[in-house]
């Protein structure tokens, strides 16, 4: 079994990232094989509970209210529309609902008891729930695991010494807080970054370093592809070779073994074998449903096609237990 390990030098990760491409991915897929079941991916549904008006300025982002974009400004959803997006979800396919909001960071009002109960009421729907709803307070991580919520996910985005270049609303510090908050409600934490922002190969590493040597392995890791959006400031970023990707991919691999890593947005400019070798790089798991939160990805029938053809599997809920009161971030 491999080991796993929290003390990573930036020197080691980068050594794994810049090596020879077919050797690093070999690394990987041979990691994934001791580790996992490589033919099982986990399929999570995206779901934008309030869309828009964020006053936060997360340079990426088409739902910052301070961008001309096309996204239109949602109110908060009804628990009716909740949960008939979540049975969508389940029909095609997949084991998880993440609802995500356009907040800076929790607010005790009524907005917040109202997630409660769609935390509830997905949870009963046989789905592991997660949110994605900003900063949050140890108390309210508590009230959303009291809820029954699986996983919160809170992005770091880019490194320690880039941040500011991209969000300068709030600090890495104050990211690394919540995930400390969600992990003292013992919620598992989904968390990772995005690339083809601009940021260099060491932002890259370091980020990746920052994730690899937490106490506790995030429990899945999101390595997504710009989304450039028309009216952001990094609207005219090239996309990035998917080389890079699969270079993310295949290091997270093998510094995190256990870690559920999500190829996460980008998908629809993804070939189908570009997204092959994100697999044998050692992704298991996938955002499916024809929309992320604002913009396109794959429809769910496109993407069991491709299942179909590359022999793959969606992994079934709470396939490591659903235990109530035991610290649900051992079972993953
Ligand atoms: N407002 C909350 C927050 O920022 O944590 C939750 C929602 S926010 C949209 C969740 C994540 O979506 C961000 O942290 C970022 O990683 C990702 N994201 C947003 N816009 C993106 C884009 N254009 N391309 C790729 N990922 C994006
Ligand atoms: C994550 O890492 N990526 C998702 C989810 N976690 C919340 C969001 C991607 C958003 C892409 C841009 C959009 O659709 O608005
Ligand atoms: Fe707001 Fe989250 Fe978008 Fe940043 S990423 S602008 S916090 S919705």
């Amino acid at each position: 079994m491999t080991e796993i390990r929290n003390n990573w030098t930036k020197e080691e990760i980068s050594e794994i990232y810049g090596g020879p491409l077919l050797d690093l991915i070999y690394r990987a897929a041979t990691i994934h094989r001791e580790n996992k079941d490589y033919s099982e991916v986990q399929i999570s549904s995206l779901l934008s509970i309030k869309t828009g008006g964020c006053p936060e300025d997360c340079a990426y982002c088409p739902q910052a209210a301070r961008y001309q974009t096309e996204v239109e400004v949602e109110a908060l959803m009804s628990i009716d529309q909740v949960t008939s997006a979540a049975q969508k979800a389940k029909d095609g396919g997949a084991s998880r609902l993440c609802m995500g909001a356009a907040w800076r960071e929790v607010r005790d009002n009524r907005d917040f008891d109202k997630v409660i109960d769609m935390v509830k009421a997905v949870n009963s729907m046989d789905l592991e729930v997660c949110c994605t709803l900003g900063m949050l307070t140890e108390t309210q991580a508590q009230r959303l695991a009291d809820a029954g919520l699986y996983a919160y996910n809170h992005n770091l985005d880019t490194s320690e010494d880039d941040y500011k270049r991209i969000i300068t609303t709030r600090t890495f510090d104050d990211r690394l807080k919540t995930i400390e908050n969600v992990r003292k409600a013992k919620l598992t934490v989904c968390s990772g970054g995005i690339i083809g922002l601009g940021e260099s190969v060491e932002d890259r590493i370091s980020m990746l370093r920052t994730l690899a040597n937490m106490p506790k392995h995030p429990e899945s890791v999101p390595v997504n592809a710009l989304v450039p959006v028309q009216g952001t400031p990094l609207a005219d970023q090239p996309r990035v070779p998917i080389w890079d990707m699969v270079r993310m991919i295949a290091t997270a691999r093998i510094i995190m073994p256990k870690t559920v890593v999500r190829l996460s947005a980008g998908r629809t400019e993804m070939s189908l074998t570009d997204q092959a070798m994100c697999f044998m790089a050692g992704a298991n798991s996938i955002f499916a449903g024809d929309k992320l939160l604002t913009t396109p990805n794959p429809a769910f029938n496109e993407d069991m096609q491709m299942f179909e053809i590359l022999g793959l599997k969606p992994r079934e809920a709470f396939k490591n237990g659903r235990l109530v009161g035991k610290e649900k971030s051992s079972l993953v």
